[in-house]
């Protein structure tokens, strides 16, 4: 689905979906355009419309990034943090899926928490239902706990004056940061494998030389488009009018996939993306985001994705399978004896 926005109607295009009752239907996009009052029907104007709708792509002008980032003006449209401490929870191995909103408050100057916790106490929290989709990252504002790192990430960047004013760049913004997820998504099933064990969605590592075969083949089919898809959106210009977290989703992935493939291979990608190197390079000079990167490192994870020796390769495939059933097992037992259901 797609939505077209310009100075002209709104006009929202539908993709059908293979729907088995009309077949004709399957080979065409839909247009079904919209008068801007229909569209905005039910919409309380007075206060929420974007006043700069239809201007924003004249907006979005040739500019470099040290511009940008010079340009930012961080005392006027900042959103007033919420009284209470903001504290963002991750596991403690790696940085991950937390990295964007750590991101968004360091380049912010928003205070917040930064909990790292076990795997051990992960379970207990999830466990004891404290995490409203039974994953991490979250981020506790008082009593609230808030999930999925995609909403986490747009709260933060309206804290850390970095969510786009107008509509239409939000949506751009958004976009960005809904493919990042997306390529997360993607590394990190090429890490480990999700599996229900005792009726509980669960994380399971994959042996190192299946690691190996799908870290080549994301680097080639999924991180590579991404990278064209990147370079051609920046192509001089800005996603958002300002600095927003869509640049900073970018330079996370980017920052990641690093540590996942070898330099020479990571080097000829980045040569034949010119825009997307120079955001890296400039996001990466920010002092706020040298001094964090002091402390928290993008790793190298090279060693882990490298195809294995023949000897490793024989002991992961009798390991593994023993270690699944066993960890079936002691869940099944757990569920029982506490009668969780
Ligand atoms: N869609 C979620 C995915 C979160 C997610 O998969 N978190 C992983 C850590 S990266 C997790 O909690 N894994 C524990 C598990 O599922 O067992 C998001 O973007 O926040």
């Amino acid at each position: 689905m797609a939505l077209r926005a310009g100075p002209g109607p709104v006009v929202l295009l539908l993709y059908a979906s293979g729907g088995r009752s009309c077949p004709e239907a399957c080979h065409r996009i839909r247009e079904v355009r919209r008068t801007e009052d229909a569209g905005y029907r039910g919409f309380d104007r007075s206060t929420r419309q974007s006043s700069k709708r239809q201007s924003c792509d004249a907006k979005l002008r040739p500019t470099h990034w040290a511009q940008a980032l010079k340009g930012f003006d961080r005392s006027t449209k900042r959103m007033p943090p919420p009284s209470a401490p903001l504290v963002l929870t991750y596991f403690d191995d790696n940085k991950g899926r937390n990295e964007l909103v750590r991101l968004i408050f360091v380049v912010g100057e928003v205070p917040f928490v930064d909990e790292l916790i076990g795997f051990s106490e992960y379970v207990r929290r999830r466990d004891a239902k404290q995490l409203p989709f039974d994953q991490i990252p979250t981020l506790r504002v008082g009593d609230t706990v808030l999930g999925q790192s995609c909403a986490i990430a747009r709260y933060a960047a309206k804290l850390a004056k970095l969510y786009p004013e107008d509509a239409l760049s939000a949506c751009k913004a958004d976009a960005v940061v809904d493919a990042w997820r997306d390529q997360l998504d993607l590394l990190y099933d090429t890490f480990f494998e999700r599996t229900v064990i005792a009726e509980k969605l669960q994380m399971f590592p994959r042996q190192q030389v299946e690691r190996a075969q799908r870290v080549g083949n994301y680097f080639e089919s999924s991180f590579k488009p991404w990278m064209r898809q990147m370079e051609k959106l920046l192509d001089g210009r800005r996603i958002a009018a300002s600095l927003s977290f869509a640049e900073l989703a970018i330079f996370d992935l980017v920052s990641t996939l690093e540590g996942f493939v070898e330099p020479e291979a990571f080097k000829q990608v980045m040569d034949l993306h010119p825009e997307v190197r120079g955001l890296v390079q400039e996001i990466g000079a920010l002092p706020s985001v040298q001094q964090h990167l002091v402390q928290h490192p993008y790793q190298s994870l090279r060693e882990l994705m490298s195809t294995p020796s023949n000897c490793k390769r024989h002991l992961e495939s009798l390991l593994f399978p023993c270690l699944k059933a066993a960890m079936a097992s002691w869940l099944g037992l757990k569920r029982c004896c506490s009668g969780d259901r």
